[in-house]
Order: C-alpha cells, then structure tokens, then sequence
C-alpha cells in the first residue's frame, strides 16, 4: 500500500537509510519497491534548513517521475515559488497587501531561510528554474476513501472551495493567476485561494492578545500559536488546543472563531500530516491522526525522519512507524 513520510529539509542520508529500511532499493536512478506493491506519499518540505537540498529534491523527483512516490506541496516549497514570482508577474493580480516587489517579502529572515537551499544549487541556476516548475506540479493534499493526507491541515469545506475551482496543484491553470490568488490574504479581487492553501499548507493558527507573546521550541518569539485542529474547541483550554511543544500558556478565554471552529473528528479516516516539529519517538496523536514530522532537521540534531507504513487500516497502528535517527543537523 502507501508508506508516509514526513519532513526532509534537505536530510538525504536519513532519507535514503530510510527508505532502505523501509524495503525499498534503487534502481535505474530511482528508489522502488520490489514488486511494486508500495509507494511513498511524501508529505511535502523537501528544501531548507539541510545540507542535502539538491540531493533529496532529485531523489524525490526520481521516484515521482519512475511512479514509486507521490510528492505533496509542503509551505517551504510554497515560499520558494513566492520567493522568486515578481508580484504582478504575468498578468497574475497585483497583491497591494504586498511588500517588496515579490510575492513573498526578502526580509532578512526570509532570505536566511532560503540561504540553504539557493547554496545547494550554486552554480546551477538553470537547474534550480526547472525544480521551481517542478514544484508547480506538486498536489496540495491526497484524498482516497481510506485516508487523506496534505502537508499540515485537513479542511472539508475548504477543500471544496479547492474542487470548485478545479485547483489540485499550480499546474491545473495559469500558474502567475493561480499564485496571485493563494497570496490574496485579504481578498483584495474576491477570488482569493488564500484560505484553502494557508490550511493545508501551514494549518491554523491563532493571535495572542495585544501584548502576549511565547517563545517556542527554537527560541523564537511567537504572537500566534499553531491549533490542533483534531480537538473539538468547544470547550478546550489554550493549552489543550495549541500544538507548541513545550511551552506553557496561562488560562484564556479563547476568541469565539476557535471556540466554533471546525475540527478533525475521531470517525474520519485516517489523516497524515507533517510540518508540526514534533519531538521524541514517533506515537499516533489519535486513532484517525498522524503527524510524520518529527524534526529531522531541528537544531538540537536528536530528531527522526519519520515514516507510517500504511495497508488501509482505519484504526491506525503505532507499531507501523519507521524511523531513522537524525544524523546531521
Ligand atoms: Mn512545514
């Protein structure tokens, strides 16, 4: 069936160990499963933070393009496309909301994000233009009857909005209108994709009041905390539904749009997800719920690359994990 796999950021030992331990075998310039009875679901963030950019992005497209892998958008991906697409290009709508010329500001903390991977392809201009349009290509979520998985949050009505546009993927459309419109945050042309990809891209999240603020697992000052989206906010705490590892929040009334937002509920199928920076040894969040990020790249270097080996049970088994140990940061 479909083995998951989480967060890579440019990890390509951890990769490969794991795609070895999970059974596969390179041949003919691509990983495969012998006999073909699996694939990989990657569940997107190939690039950054890692050494290896180059070399996990051409792993990654060998198997997609032998059909020994599916490889989903993860928002670093979606950051690079912004990153180099000149706000206006193309006849795509100009974003007024928008600083800086690009569709994704080059502020000093941008550009030190993204250091890694333009090092990757130094000297290799060309090739890193034909990567950016391989990313155009790259699904935002997977759905079948027995699961559904997407870089970070699974939305129903959002993913209708997706299915009435006919968007599964820059590439189902003129790419400079369809990237305009996933950067429309605030609907500036009423045709917004804004509210789907941030979703399933980089999940929900919620501002702190005016003044408050947390440091997270890195040490960054935060004003916003990430939600579990699989808890029913209706009468959770702040530190029942904020997914930040480690931090402790003081009691809070929540603002009524988390207390009534939709969530993830426990007879759903199963949902595979990464982008969550987990830590420790990898265990189900819940019987429907599976989060595959478990900092391989984080900066304390004790993180896994994380996989789920699924055969369509829809009750999920922690037994079924792989994991390699992180061994470089
Ligand atoms: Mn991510």
């Amino acid at each position: 069936m479909i083995d998951f796999i989480g967060d890579i950021h440019g990890h390509c030992d951890e990769l490969r160990a794991l795609l070895k331990k999970l059974g596969y075998e390179e041949t003919a310039g691509a990983f495969r499963y012998s006999g073909g009875g699996r694939k990989v679901v990657f569940l997107g963030d190939y690039i950054d933070r890692g050494g290896q950019v180059r070399e996990t992005v051409n792993l990654v497209r060998a198997m997609r393009n032998a059909g020994s892998a599916i490889a989903l958008m993860g928002n670093h991906e979606f950051n690079a496309l912004c990153f180099w697409q000149r706000n206006g290009s193309g006849g795509g709508h100009f974003i007024n909301g928008i600083p800086g010329g690009y569709l994704r500001e080059h502020s000093f903390n941008k550009v030190a994000i993204h250091a890694r991977t333009v090092e990757s392809y130094r000297g290799r201009q060309q090739e890193f233009r034909e990567v950016l349009d391989f990313f155009k290509t790259l699904p935002f979520y997977l759905e079948t009857d027995l699961f559904r998985a997407q870089h970070a949050c699974f939305d129903g009505e959002l993913l209708k909005t997706l299915q009435a546009e006919g968007v599964g993927c820059f590439a189902d459309g003129n790419f400079d209108e369809l990237i305009a419109r996933a950067c429309d945050e605030h609907n500036e042309y009423g045709d917004s994709l804004f509210a789907p990809l941030d979703c399933f891209l980089k999940g929900p999240e919620m501002p702190l009041p005016e003044g408050m603020t947390f440091r997270d697992g890195e040490g960054v000052m935060r004003k916003k905390v990430r939600l579990r989206w699989w808890i029913d906010p209706a009468q959770a705490t702040l530190q029942d539904i904020a997914l930040q590892p480690g931090v402790e929040f003081k009691a809070l009334d929540l603002p009524q749009q988390v207390r009534q937002r939709r969530f993830y509920g426990e007879g759903e199928r199963p949902v595979f997800f990464g982008h969550y920076w987990l830590t420790g040894t990898p265990t189900l969040i819940r019987s429907n719920v599976c989060c595959l990020d478990y900092s391989v790249a984080g900066y304390r270097g004790d993180g896994h690359l994380a996989a789920y080996r699924f055969d369509g049970e829809q009750v999920l088994d922690e037994s079924k994990f792989v994991f390699v140990e992180s061994t470089s940061v």
